[in-house]
């Protein structure tokens, strides 16, 4: 069973390649997140000698403030984002964004960051039948007002995930400006989607600053790009779900196992003791039984998990077993 995804989110991430849950935040928890992104910027901005009219992004940012941090296991999304993509997950990285109005004179079809399909050139082109694999998965935190007339908002393709190399480069020849969605939603609403869907942001001409959050979730083999490892102290004081996120173990175990001298054994890779992936009980306990229904993504290579061993032991001479 999935813990929290509908049918019609299931299908919208698969035919779409996203979903969007609108107020997930109250009035009060916005107000919150953004005083807690006003002060990261303001710090920001002393460090690197900004003003108040430069856009912060900031990379892992979340650490910096306890109510970032908790938007990255926020447990209505955290259900979604396992019901999406399995529970062998860590943090990937996370993006803070504080993009304060441009000038009136900025020219609205300019977009800053360009069209792009996430990690297209960083994995050099590794694809999965010609289509780029699904090895990050994002959620979008709007915490300022994305329905404003002129402000900034994320643009997407639906189905663009499923391109192929072709059509993915030739794709300026024939779109249909029609088929682009402008993510216009209301402030506390949340995106979840495959980050190879073609994507680019409009410049923010509305009055108010725009505030979003990317958390991006990957498999635990993959390693972060927003960070290398995430403090410790910080992770002594977690959760051990959150723990796991942040890259350690939730038991706090060494990552290469019980012998890391002798017998280093990666246990992103392979793990000795599924304990210390306590997101895997955090979700059993949360779906109520077998049988369960994480990856609903399509593209999610489906864990074989714990139990599971190799059957296929003698050498095959050809011959196929009676009634097969
Ligand atoms: O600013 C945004 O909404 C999207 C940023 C972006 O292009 C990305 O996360 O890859």
């Amino acid at each position: 069973m999935a813990i929290a995804m509908t049918e019609q989110q299931k299908d919208d991430l698969n035919r779409k390649g996203f979903f969007i849950v609108e107020k997930l935040l109250c009035a009060d928890e916005v107000a919150a997140v953004a005083a807690a992104m006003d002060q990261v910027a303001t710090e920001v901005r002393a460090e690197r000698g900004l003003g108040p009219g430069d856009t912060v992004g900031l990379r892992n940012g979340m650490i910096r403030h306890e109510k970032l941090l908790d938007l990255m296991d926020h447990p209505a999304i955290l259900e979604l984002v396992v019901d999406a993509y399995g529970w062998n997950i860590h943090n990937r990285d996370s993006v803070t964004l504080c993009e304060p109005p441009k000038p009136a004179a900025s020219d609205p079809d300019i977009l800053s960051l360009g069209w792009h399909f996430d990690y297209e050139e960083e994995f050099c082109g590794s694809t999965v039948d010609g289509t780029l694999p699904l090895l990050d998965f994002k959620v979008g935190w709007y915490i300022s007002d994305h329905t404003e007339s002129g402000h900034s908002t994320i643009l997407v393709v639906p189905g663009s995930y499923t391109w192929s190399r072709e059509q993915r480069a030739t794709f300026e020849e024939w779109l249909d400006p029609a088929d682009i969605v402008a993510v216009k939603v209301p402030a506390g609403s949340v995106m979840l989607w495959r980050p190879t869907l073609l994507h680019g942001v409009t410049p923010n001409l509305s009055a108010t600053e725009r505030k979003a959050i990317y958390v991006s979730y990957t498999p635990r083999w993959v390693r972060p790009s927003g960070h290398l490892d995430q403090d410790a102290e910080l992770i002594a004081r977690s959760s051990p779900v959150r723990r796991q996120l942040l890259g350690a173990m939730g038991d706090l175990s060494h990552p290469l196992g019980s012998d890391p001298v002798n017998n280093p054994n990666s246990q992103y890779w392979f793990t000795d003791d599924w304990d210390t992936v306590p997101l895997k009980a955090w979700a059993e306990a949360r779906a109520g039984g077998p049988p369960y229904d994480w990856g609903t993504g399509l593209g999610v290579s489906h864990t074989k998990g714990p139990g599971y061993a190799f059957t296929q032991v003698t050498v095959p001479d050809g011959t196929a077993p009676e009634g097969s």
